[in-house]
C-alpha cells in the first residue's frame, strides 16, 4: 500500500495548489462594463472621445484609476458640465464608483478623452481599451466606433 501514498500525496499538493491559486479569483471584486463606444474622429481630428457605463454590483466602492489605449499618447478622465453658461470640461484623473451602482460616461456628462491619437477612428472599426480599477484591476473593453453628431466641445 505504500506504492500509493505518494502519488495521493502529490494529488493533494495539487489540489491544493489549485484551488489557493483560484480562491483569490473567485474573491476578487469585478466590475461590468456596458454600452462602450468611441465617437468617430473628423479628418485631422487627434482627440477623440470614449464612453461606457460601470456597473459596481459589490458591497464596497470602486475607483476608475487609469485607462489605456494603444492607438493613444495618454487617456484622460474628463468631467464636463456647465459653469455658469458655458459648457466646461476637466480632466479629473479618476472617477470613483460607487458600492451596488452604475455611472455612467456619455456625451455631455463624464467621457474618457484619447489624447494623440494616432490613428482616426472610423465608423464601424472596434478599439480595444484598457480600464484599470483600483479594486477590480485591469479590465479590458471593446469599443464599436460610431458616427455622432459632433458636440460643441470636441
Ligand atoms: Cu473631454
Amino acid at each position: 500500500m505504500k506504492f500509493f501514498k505518494k502519488p495521493q500525496l502529490i494529488f493533494t499538493l495539487l489540489i491544493s495548489a489549485v484551488l489557493s491559486l483560484s480562491t483569490p479569483l473567485v474573491n476578487a471584486q469585478s466590475v461590468q462594463i456596458k454600452d462602450a463606444f468611441a465617437r468617430a474622429t473628423n479628418p485631422g481630428q487627434s482627440v477623440g472621445g470614449g464612453y461606457l457605463t460601470i456597473d459596481n454590483p459589490n458591497d464596497t466602492a470602486d475607483k476608475l484609476i487609469g485607462v489605456t489605449f494603444a492607438k493613444a499618447s495618454s487617456v484622460q478622465i474628463h468631467e464636463m458640465k456647465m459653469e455658469g453658461d458655458r459648457m466646461m470640461m476637466r480632466d479629473i484623473g479618476s472617477l470613483s464608483i460607487p458600492a451596488k451602482s452604475k455611472v455612467e460616461l456619455k456625451p455631455g456628462g463624464y467621457h474618457l478623452m484619447l489624447m494623440g491619437l494616432k490613428e482616426p477612428l472610423n465608423d464601424g472599426d472596434v478599439i480595444s481599451i484598457s480600464l484599470q480599477f483600483e479594486k477590480a484591476g485591469k479590465v479590458d473593453v471593446k469599443m464599436p466606433v460610431k458616427a455622432l453628431p459632433q458636440s460643441h466641445m470636441h
